[in-house]
């Protein structure tokens, strides 16, 4: 039996080049990650999921990796890396590296020898000759496939004459996982870092590995072949073959990034006697109140939200929990009091729902993944110039979206909306100069909210977003009902939602508005929230029937109701 210690654990994500800068070039590094670590602990973290810090040409901000065994010089050096897992083993936190070999960068030394169609590498890939020529004698890819940043997907070398497939941007090839020889290659990296001291991996797109063919794909909005490699039985297999060839002989676990994924194939991926992932990120809850992915917004509706949770709380053995990542809006932003459709008016309502938002994440059955500046209540960025975004996804929905004709305020919205940058401003530690992080340049621009809400601020202040957070990770490092109880769902309307967590004679129940008016609680949840109040993001120890704008409660009662 293993020893699942990742079940009793609190996580956290560390966007690397948001998180601390060091040496004042404006980008965060290991250097500076080290010097947080104390931090975290009082937090009462005991994972690190490291977003890439490996060689990289930058193309997507490290998941394009030219050398998976090195360390990007922006970000320190191998020594430091080493100095990073044993100093977080001193505090008892473990780290998990990023796992992405969905692709690699077009400047790995495998692609470069690969664009030789004599090399032992051009295997490595997946090339392709055109369909055929159009009538002014140009290639025509491969298939229709669209993907998954709002550019073709093939990419045309003249000197071979043939195409290359990438799902994502193309500085970003896909490897052939056809090929033995591509996943000898991966289990290596697999073991270097293990050996290195690394925890586990979260494992990027890692339900697409494998095409299984390349014949072109159904009409679709979003993501169209995805039928011919999402979730194959070729993915399962090779996800089978590293556990057992390699995972197995290391205390470590995996966390699968898996896109567009459903529960069926979600049961399959972390059915634990199948041996391949043992957690997974679903997409589902954060799309609610989206549209095409998550690009366009439409309105928030909690019972859905219920709905979703509980679908997947109750579908597999033990879920990956998170809110947000560096891909996602901010969640205060996006459920909660500081997004666009909400009132941003009060202070008092960024911070009670960023509270209970917090309490919401935290009593879920699962591992919690929280992610930096979440648990101080950070925020969507703010700038206004389109000319700022980073993201290459953002740019590359804005130049689609021009072409379309969509008018400039509508794609401005949408991209405020939906871009990755949202997540990656960064990290607010003080109200000093560049709220701290730097002292140099920093790469993207900081929020101007940093002077009211920063790291350093909070630390002090007992009613603060973060001294809240510290509480409740305690209380749930504390509590087995609340970390592996059964989830059960017992109210949802449009503002309010209410859930129970049992384990034997132990019941939580969980209460909370998601709207900016207070809510009587229905008689239906009488006798729940009859229970004594633990903690409320409102600081309230009595309920009186009815929740306050925003408030998250957490109850016990002694037995189940
Ligand atoms: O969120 C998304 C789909 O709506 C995409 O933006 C995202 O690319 C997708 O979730 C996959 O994400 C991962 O792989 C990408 C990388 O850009 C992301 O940062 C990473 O998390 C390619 O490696
Ligand atoms: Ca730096």
């Amino acid at each position: 039996m293993r020893k699942k210690w990742w079940q009793d654990a609190v996580a956290y994500q560390i966007y690397p080049r948001s998180f601390q800068d060091s040496n004042g070039d404006g980008i965060g590094d290991i250097p500076g990650i080290i010097s947080r670590l104390d931090e975290l602990k009082e937090l009462g973290i005991g994972i690190i999921w490291l977003s890439p810090v490996y060689k990289s040409p930058d193309a997507d901000n490290g998941y394009d990796i030219s050398d998976y065994c090195s360390i990007d010089p922006r970000y320190g050096t191998m020594r430091d890396m080493q100095k990073l897992f044993s100093e977080a083993k001193k505090r008892g936190i473990r780290i998990i590296m990023d796992l992405v070999i969905n692709h690699t960068s077009d400047e790995h030394p495998w692609f470069r020898e690969s664009l030789d169609p004599a090399s032992e590498y051009r295997d490595y890939y997946i090339w392709q000759k055109p369909k055929g020529r159009d009538r002014n004698g140009r290639p025509i890819p491969p298939n229709n496939w669209t993907g998954f940043f709002m550019e073709p997907v093939w990419e045309y070398d003249e000197n071979s004459g043939e195409y290359y497939l990438h799902l994502f941007h193309k500085k970003q090839p896909d490897l052939n996982y056809k090929n033995p020889q591509v996943i000898a290659e991966i289990k290596d990296i697999l073991r270097f870092w293990l050996d290195k001291g690394a925890a586990g991996f979260r494992c990027d797109v890692i339900n697409v590995l494998y095409k299984t063919s390349l014949e072109d794909g159904k009409k679709s909005l979003t993501v169209q072949g995805l039928e011919h490699y999402k979730s194959q039985e070729g993915n399962h297999e090779i996800l089978k073959e590293l556990r057992r060839d390699v995972l197995s002989d290391y205390n470590c676990f995996t966390v699968g990034e898996t896109v567009m994924v459903d529960l069926p194939e979600a049961k399959l991926l972390c059915d634990e006697s199948r041996g391949e992932l043992d957690m997974l990120f679903y997409f589902d809850h954060l799309e609610i109140d989206r549209l095409i992915a998550r690009f366009i917004p439409k309105k928030f509706n909690a019972s859905k939200l219920l709905a979703v949770l509980a679908k997947w709380q109750q579908g597999l053995e033990w879920n990956a929990v998170y809110f947000e990542n560096h891909d996602q809006s901010r969640i205060v932003s996006h459920f909660g009091a500081g997004g666009p459709k909400q009132d941003n008016k009060s202070a008092d309502n960024w911070a009670v729902s960023a509270k209970s938002l917090g309490l919401l994440e935290l009593t879920l059955k699962g591992t919690p993944f929280i992610y930096q500046g979440q648990e101080i209540g950070m925020t969507n960025f703010d700038f206004t110039d389109p000319e700022k975004l980073n993201d290459v996804e953002s740019r590359n929905l804005d130049t689609l979206m021009k072409k379309m004709h969509i008018p400039a305020f509508l794609r401005w919205k949408w991209i405020k909306a939906s871009s990755r940058d949202n997540a990656r401003t960064p990290m607010q530690w003080n109200s000093g100069a560049n709220a701290g992080f730097t002292t140099g340049i920093p790469w993207l621009g900081i929020n101007s909210n940093y002077t009211r809400i920063n790291y350093e601020g909070q630390k002090h202040s007992p009613d603060s977003i973060l001294s809240f957070y510290k509480k409740i990770i305690k209380l749930r490092l504390e509590s087995e009902c609340l970390k592996k109880g059964d989830f059960i769902p017992l109210y949802a309307d449009t503002h309010i939602m209410a859930y129970q967590r049992r384990l034997n004679n132990e019941t939580y129940t969980m209460l909370i508005n998601l709207s900016a008016k207070a809510q009587k609680l229905p008689p239906k949840l009488d006798n729940a929230a009859a229970g004594a109040v633990i903690v409320s993001a409102a600081g309230r120890t009595n309920l009186e029937g009815m929740l306050f704008a925003w408030e998250g409660a957490l109850l016990k009662s002694g037995k189940a109701l």
